[in-house]
């Protein structure tokens, strides 16, 4: 066993090339909360077992998170791997549990990440609850960056441009916007929600960045898509809950899994 991060995702991808029988992954899939029914659109499963089998993870502790990993062959022939469950940062473990898929991930090939998440949309007047919106870009409020040292990484294109273009090849009605994370676990005040739409966002939610950093720090190109689960705290007055945050997932799960299925076919 080692300690040191890179070294442990190194180690959790062997014994992943292991279980699955895979010598090498070609595309990683986060699924975020309700994005995990659209797993099964993606290609044939070949092997699934819960993370913790790999060195270095742990239980995800959010309902709707199911903590597994799923190797899949794409009709395209591509190696997929899907995360079907995240590690936040509000759960407490601090940042490398949140980021260790992603590295175990390319440490296992993967060049492609897919990040995808259940978001609160800043902008009511053009976003309609169950729409998927592609991440032009993030404003990381976390507080947190997986990178320790003085390893300067460029994110002026964090969010692959080519692969964003893709998916609109795909479905020409996707529209683009940046996403903003606070650590959570609260939902945000009207205050904080006026404030980040001031700021620029466009949809705010508590993961994404940090992944989307380890794997460019990695050099893996991003795509990233927010299912836009409510409206942000006080834009229609309504309170907000992490039921329906998982309901407005598993009535569009058909739809995300198409998408992701199809960008996936094209890569
Ligand atoms: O329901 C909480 C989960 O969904 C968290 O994991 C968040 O990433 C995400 N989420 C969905 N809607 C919102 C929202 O309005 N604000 C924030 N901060 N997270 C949200």
């Amino acid at each position: 066993m080692t300690n040191d991060a890179y070294g442990l995702a190194a180690e959790a991808a062997t014994t992943l090339r292991n279980l699955t029988g895979t010598g090498s992954f070609d595309v990683a899939i986060v699924l975020g909360s309700g994005w995990v029914p659209a797993a099964d659109a993606i290609g044939e499963t070949v092997a699934e077992f819960p993370v913790t089998k790999l060195p270095g993870f742990t239980p995800p502790s959010v309902a709707g998170h199911a903590g597994t990993v799923r190797a899949v062959r794409t009709a395209a022939g591509l190696n997929a791997l899907i995360f079907l469950g995240r590690t936040h940062l509000y759960e407490g473990r601090g940042v490398e549990p949140v980021v260790h898929g992603v590295r175990t991930a390319v440490a296992a090939g993967v060049r492609t990440v897919v990040l995808t998440n259940a978001a609160g949309g800043l902008r009511p007047e053009t976003q309609r609850v169950g729409e998927p919106v592609l991440i032009s870009d993030h404003i990381n409020l976390t507080g947190s960056n997986p990178i320790t040292g003085a390893t300067f990484v460029d994110l002026t294109d964090v969010y692959t441009p080519r692969l964003r273009e893709l998916a609109r090849e795909v479905d020409p009605s996707l529209a683009e916007g940046v996403y903003v994370a606070f650590r959570g676990p609260t939902y945000e005040t009207p205050a904080e929600i006026r404030m980040l739409r001031t700021l620029g966002g466009d949809l705010i939610g508590m993961s994404t960045v940090l992944e989307a950093i380890a794997a460019r720090e990695a050099g893996a190109d991003v795509l990233g898509v927010s299912l836009v689960t409510n409206p942000g705290a006080g834009l229609v007055g309504e309170p907000l809950n992490h039921e329906e945050v998982l309901e407005v997932g598993r009535a569009t799960a058909a739809r995300m899994g198409g998408l992701l299925a199809k960008v996936v076919d094209k890569l």
